[in-house]
């Protein structure tokens, strides 16, 4: 047998071993109950102190194919196989799709519900009855633009959706690329509030090839046709992928080269309007996909990178120089920094949301800043979630918290597991929140353990998110809310 062969089966294995391990964690997991959800305020941590207020507010890939194939070299290092043993494909799925999410209204017009939560009155809306790990852009004038994905080795897709102006409700929905791919994905906008779409592409179907995989950087031309730029680079690249596009069009990227098929880590990406570009390791050392990266940029479009250090259980800052990479750790409290999300105000300040494991399924939702000039970070807890799921499993947690900043520069943090969907917000001396979703069936109905949050203009928070509806293949329902101060 060919080395490509034997690394063609051992990287198959790992992934069907993954989706296997999802099946049989998700089984016990769900027999969880329901958190409660009742008390919208929540009392402040006894560890919160207070957080500066100056702070002034600023904000922050597809299918297959490429025609030519770039065949790609393998790294030299003898494959190590991840601890999995190979085992039969499931056959069938737990979480059966309710007929009911699928089918539109009787006049086709789909219904927004309104929550009225101590902090803001949401109007809730489904995006479309059939994807996962949506992510989210705001215009300029608040209009939402959000990616999302159908993960199948046949027939997976990227759609775009934007709703239609003058029928609220409504969304437009197009296609942006068809093939095996992967999320969770991002989407910014240019300067000229054209969207761009990143996420993994395994460039293959059916089976999942080292030799492939990379981050797919699509951009819309001007007559609204999807570019798919593959931004080939040694490893089976581009998950996790997040995006920040700056004042100039530059496209900062990053994502993991997993450990999962033998990938050297975290990888930037700096992608020029042209499309051409160039790809950085930072250092992290091994990751595995999964605990989510983020990028911000500073005053100066300096890149800043956060990540979950692996080796010593921390978050991490990564921050380019003018030659490499500077990684520090923020917080080292216990098992820490998974899932983080990162912003720079327009004063330099960092502000990352961020989890702190606590048990098997539980862990604290937790924000750090630091001013341009301090020399120590500022923690503060702000809820506790009991219902997690952090399991391999595709479905399973995975962008868990999304931090944006509201009018008077303070944070707002959107968190949820597989019961809840809720958004905090630091008022100056405590966090309030707002629950606005929960899971009608955690056996059934999960939600998806993914949020993306932005804040327009106005201070007015806009979050995208999914309930889980079928684990194999897996889908579930893009839902998106915007809130009004109440
Ligand atoms: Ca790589
Ligand atoms: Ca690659």
């Amino acid at each position: 047998m060919s080395p490509h062969s034997l690394r063609r089966m051992a990287a198959y294995a790992a992934f069907m071993a993954t989706m296997v391990a999802a099946v049989a964690c998700g089984d016990s997991e769900s027999t969880n109950s329901l958190a409660p959800t009742a008390a919208p305020t929540i009392s402040p941590s006894q560890t919160a102190q207070p957080i500066p207020t100056t702070a002034t507010l600023t904000t922050e890939p597809p299918p297959p194919a490429p025609t030519a194939g770039p065949t790609v070299t393998q790294p030299a290092a003898t494959p190590t196989p991840p601890s999995a043993t190979p085992a039969p494909a499931p056959t069938s799925t737990p979480f059966p799709l309710p007929a009911a999410n699928t089918a539109p209204g009787p006049a086709g017009v789909p219904a927004a519900v309104e929550v009225h939560g101590s902090l803001f009155t949401w109007r809730i809306e489904e995006v479309d009855g059939v994807g996962i790990k949506p992510a989210l852009a705001l215009a300029n004038d608040g209009t939402p633009h959000v990616a999302y994905m159908f993960e199948n080795d046949v027939g997976g897709w990227v759609k775009y959706a934007q709703p239609e102006a003058t029928s609220p409700g409504r969304w437009n929905i197009s296609t942006v690329a068809e093939g095996y791919v992967y999320g969770p994905q991002d989407i910014d906008l240019t300067p000229s509030e054209t969207p761009v779409i990143v996420y993994h592409d395994h460039q293959d179907t059916g089976v999942v090839l080292l030799e492939l995989g990379e981050v797919i950087y699509a951009s819309q031309d001007e007559d609204q046709t999807w570019r798919l730029n593959p931004l080939d680079d040694p490893g089976h690249d581009g998950w996790d992928s997040r995006l920040v596009i700056g004042d100039d069009g530059v496209g900062y990227v990053v994502a993991v080269d997993p450990k999962q098929f033998f990938g050297s880590g975290i990888e930037f990406y700096r992608v020029e309007p042209d499309g051409s570009y160039v790809v950085e390791q930072i250092g992290s050392g091994p990751q595995d996909y999964k605990y989510a990266v983020d990028i911000a940029l500073d005053s100066l479009e300096t890149p800043y990178i956060t990540y979950y250090d692996q080796t010593e259980n921390d978050l991490a800052l990564a921050v380019r120089k003018d030659v490499g990479w500077e990684i520090t750790s923020v917080d080292t409290e216990g098992d820490t920094g998974l899932f983080s999300s990162l912003l720079i105000d327009s004063t330099d300040r960092i502000h990352i949301s961020f989890l702190r494991r606590e048990g098997e399924s539980s862990g604290a939702v937790m924000y750090a800043t630091r001013g341009k000039n301090d020399s120590e970070w500022t923690f503060s807890k702000v809820d506790d979630l009991e219902n997690l799921f952090l399991s391999g499993a595709s479905w399973g947690a995975r962008n868990v918290t999304s931090l944006a900043l509201g009018p008077d520069g303070n944070p707002i943090i959107a968190y949820g597991d597989q019961a809840r969907v809720s958004v905090a917000a630091w008022n100056g001396t405590a966090w309030q929140s707002d629950t606005i979703d929960t899971s009608k069936d955690l056996r059934n109905q999960p939600l998806g353990h993914l949020v993306s949050l932005k804040t327009d203009r106005a201070g007015r928070p806009h979050l995208v998110w999914w309930a889980l509806t079928s684990i194999i293949p897996t889908k579930g329902i893009i839902k998106y809310a915007v809130g009004t101060p109440s």
